[in-house]
């Protein structure tokens, strides 16, 4: 027997033939395999390659062989920044913003996230499920096999941990692998006005222990701005974050320069999100932190930013970048990460094969998981995508178009393209 063969598992469930790869992986544009194959086993990815190289005894071993069609495999996409789980909509507010009103005047007048806050509050579990679902399969119908989703609309106890509880259930309910974020230090919740610091203490000396008793979230998430909590506030999340061995990761110069980017990178944070307003010092002290800048499209469109996200210096001090849609109802109530994908070039010039590592292999370190996905990679989970395009660029190129084929998730069909 020779070494590749003996690397194959007993059994391999399936088998994709018919197909090319854009692996993603750092070997080459899109990690291409013209003309491949990938072997499914136990969930896991066995086998993937040229068919030319397909070792025979995989073949023989495979219960089950799909035709792709001649489409292209991606992994899984990975949402990695979402709200998506709040009650309520803010429609009214875009009409106000459009008006001239700014986000910022609207969130210092009360509305803007607390207005969601009451919204949240006001949802039982069923209705906050009920309302959330539709998003989550939006998302999915593209091919989002992992999503982040953050709490932070509720800013009490009861209310974070409801959110929390709908955020795992829906992972629990739909074929996707949810991974929750408590973002307890998102707003100042009216019954604290004036009171951000002891607000901070509720949140660290109450709420956060109880998310992490009951083992409801992986990270802990804050909003480091000027309409949100200062630097040495956000600092304080982190700390206690960190003595409950939770991840960090921040909101970061979003709307100004707080140096909320190198806070992060010091705690060693999955990710600083946002950037546009990130100088080149923060950039720098990200360098070498693991910390991910992860990027919003969605929101700098929407809430009409001017001031882009300095993506060179990003690409000249190698910090991976990620994308994601940051779904929520105030600043990005985006249900498309192939929009994002569209926007991240048009917008911010990424290229498109940048774009696509985005909602991939830097999504998944994002969220601390490239070592189980992110790629199509031996060992890795067979999360994947079946695109009906003749190149991955097509996948950005596209304005509303959604070429899902097929969508597997641990090496389970979990989505098929309707009949055309
Ligand atoms: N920044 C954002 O873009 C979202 N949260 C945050 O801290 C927006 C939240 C909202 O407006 O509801
Ligand atoms: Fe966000």
């Amino acid at each position: 027997m020779n070494p590749t063969e003996t690397q194959i598992p007993d059994s391999i469930d399936s088998l994709w033939v018919n197909v090319h790869l854009a692996t993603m992986t750092e070997t080459g544009p899109y990690g291409i395999v013209e003309n491949g194959a990938l072997a499914v086993g136990g969930g896991k990815i066995a086998w993937v390659g040229n068919i030319k190289k397909l070792p025979s005894d995989i073949k023989s071993k495979a219960t089950q062989v799909y035709d792709g069609q001649g489409g292209w495999l991606t992994p899984g996409l990975v949402d990695c920044h979402t709200h998506l789980v709040y009650g309520g909509s803010r429609a009214r507010e875009f009409e106000l913003r459009l008006q001239g009103a700014t986000y910022e005047e609207i969130a210092r007048q009360g509305g803007g996230i607390r207005s969601t806050v009451t919204a949240t509050r006001e949802a039982d579990e069923a209705s906050l499920l009920k309302q959330s679902v539709p998003r989550l399969a939006a998302l999915m119908q593209e091919g989002v096999t992992t999503v982040e989703i953050k709490s932070g609309y509720g800013l009490d106890l009861e209310t974070e941990i409801r959110m929390l509880r709908v955020a795992r259930a829906l992972g629990e309910k739909y074929p996707v692998t949810v991974v929750p974020t408590f973002l307890g230090a998102h707003a100042l919740p009216p019954e604290y006005e004036s009171r951000s610091d002891e607000y901070i203490d509720f949140v660290c000396n109450q709420v956060l222990p109880e998310v992490a008793a009951q083992k409801l979230a992986v990270a802990v998430d804050a909003f480091c701005e000027s309409i949100g909590f200062n630097p040495e506030q956000t600092e304080r999340v982190f700390k206690a974050a960190k003595n409950l061995g939770l991840a960090v990761k921040l909101h970061a110069e979003q709307l100004s320069d707080l140096q909320g980017s190198a806070l992060a990178a010091r705690y060693g944070a999955l990710s600083a999100d946002h950037l546009e307003y990130v100088s080149e010092e923060g950039v720098k002290a990200m360098v070498g932190s693991g910390t991910v800048a992860v990027l919003l499209p969605g929101a700098f469109y929407f809430l009409r930013e001017t001031r882009l996200p300095p993506v060179d210096l990003l690409r000249r001090y190698s910090v991976p970048i990620a994308l994601s849609t940051d779904c929520n109802p105030g600043s990005s109530p985006a249900v498309s990460l192939l929009l994002m994908l569209n926007m991240a070039c048009t917008l911010f010039r990424l290229t498109p094969e940048e774009a696509l590592a985005g909602i991939t292999r830097n999504g998944a370190r994002a969220l601390g998981r490239h070592h189980k996905i992110g790629t199509l990679e031996p060992g890795k989970d067979a999360d994947f995508v079946n695109w009906d395009i003749s190149e991955p660029a097509e996948l950005a190129y596209r304005i509303g178009a959604n070429p899902m084929k097929q969508v597997v998730r641990r090496g389970n069909i979990i989505k098929t393209r309707e009949p055309q």
